[in-house]
């Protein structure tokens, strides 16, 4: 079975552009949607992975099914919606920045609740996974979607939680984010990124954070400069490789894959940390949101380069 679980929606993207959405006529369709960017990520480390999530029962949803299973994802804890769609972001490039618009309030995901987790295909795979990824996002969809994090971060678990922030500020507002706050204290790995940081908790200090959150791994990532973990060990950080960005979208998501598959493969701090940058910049450099990781070798060279070589 799958070691790590990723849990969260995914949702048919519409890159249009460049240009203004008004003048937009052809739209290029790809699979968005953060979790499932992490478990694409994972399994193209080599790290059997799941994700669990609901879709439509419509031809985005098997879309979007057959697409992860090309990329070595287990879809079995997958449930499909006869009624509610498959959500889709429209991605706007214009003035040089990208844009999301989201069609997405009343999906399939966001019917996800208490009892999604009690599914046999889900419960089984939760019982037998090593680490489960979420974001900020899942909690933020819906109030159902938000009690089952609740329910999963306070039961008792085998594995280790990992929340990555991705704080939505589209998706907040008219909803209070405690409930987000809750789940991040809850977990075990909280990864974050410095800006968003600042808008969500008033705060881009990383001890700050630390004392805030109580997280016990925090992964403190300060755009194109540096990603730096606070942990009770102590602290580790690396700078950022520097590439020639074309899209930022999905970046945050490669890390977390790195990170978490180094994690999962038991390295040393600095080499879960570089594998996140590497896994990043592959994703910095492609238009979607996603990417496959630099090739084996290239990885093994840089994960055992000395600092100096590193930067
Ligand atoms: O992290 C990338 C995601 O933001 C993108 O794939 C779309 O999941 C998405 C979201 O809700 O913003």
């Amino acid at each position: 079975g799958p070691e790590a679980l990723c849990l969260g929606e995914a949702m048919i993207m519409f890159a249009g552009g460049p240009g203004p959405l008004a003048d937009v006529e052809v739209f290029r369709r790809s699979v968005g949607g953060a979790e499932c960017n992490v478990a694409g990520g994972l399994a193209a480390l080599g790290v059997p992975t799941g994700w669990l999530s609901r879709l439509g029962d419509d031809g985005f949803g098997q879309h979007v099914l057959r697409d992860l299973r090309a990329r070595g994802v287990d879809v079995g804890g997958v449930e499909l919606d006869a009624v509610r769609p498959t959500a889709l972001y429209v991605k706007e490039s214009h003035d040089g920045r990208s844009r999301m618009h989201y069609y997405r309030s009343g999906s399939a995901a966001a019917a996800m609740d208490e009892q999604f987790l009690q599914r046999p295909e889900v419960r089984d795979r939760l019982a037998r996974a090593r680490l489960v990824h979420t974001t900020g996002i899942t909690a933020a969809i819906s109030t159902t979607s938000a009690d089952m994090l609740e329910r999963l971060a306070s039961e008792p678990r085998e594995f280790l939680l990992s929340v990555d922030l991705n704080w939505r500020p589209a998706l907040w507002r008219d909803k209070d984010p405690e409930s987000l706050w809750r789940l991040l204290k809850a977990a075990d790995i909280v990864l974050i990124g410095a800006d968003e940081a600042e808008v969500f908790a008033g705060t881009r200090n990383p001890d700050e954070l630390y004392e805030r959150l109580g997280a016990k791994t925090l992964v403190v990532k300060d755009d194109a400069h540096t990603a730096l973990v606070i942990e009770p060990g102590g602290r580790t950080e690396v700078p950022a490789l520097s590439v020639e960005v074309v899209e930022t979208v999905g970046a945050g998501d490669a890390f977390a894959a790195g990170f978490l598959a180094a994690t999962l493969q038991g390295l040393p701090m600095v080499q879960r940390l570089r594998l996140g940058h590497l896994t990043a910049a592959a994703v910095l450099t492609a238009p979607e949101d996603h990417a496959p990781p630099p090739a084996a070798e290239v990885r093994e060279r840089l994960l055992a380069a000395t600092d100096e070589e590193w930067a």
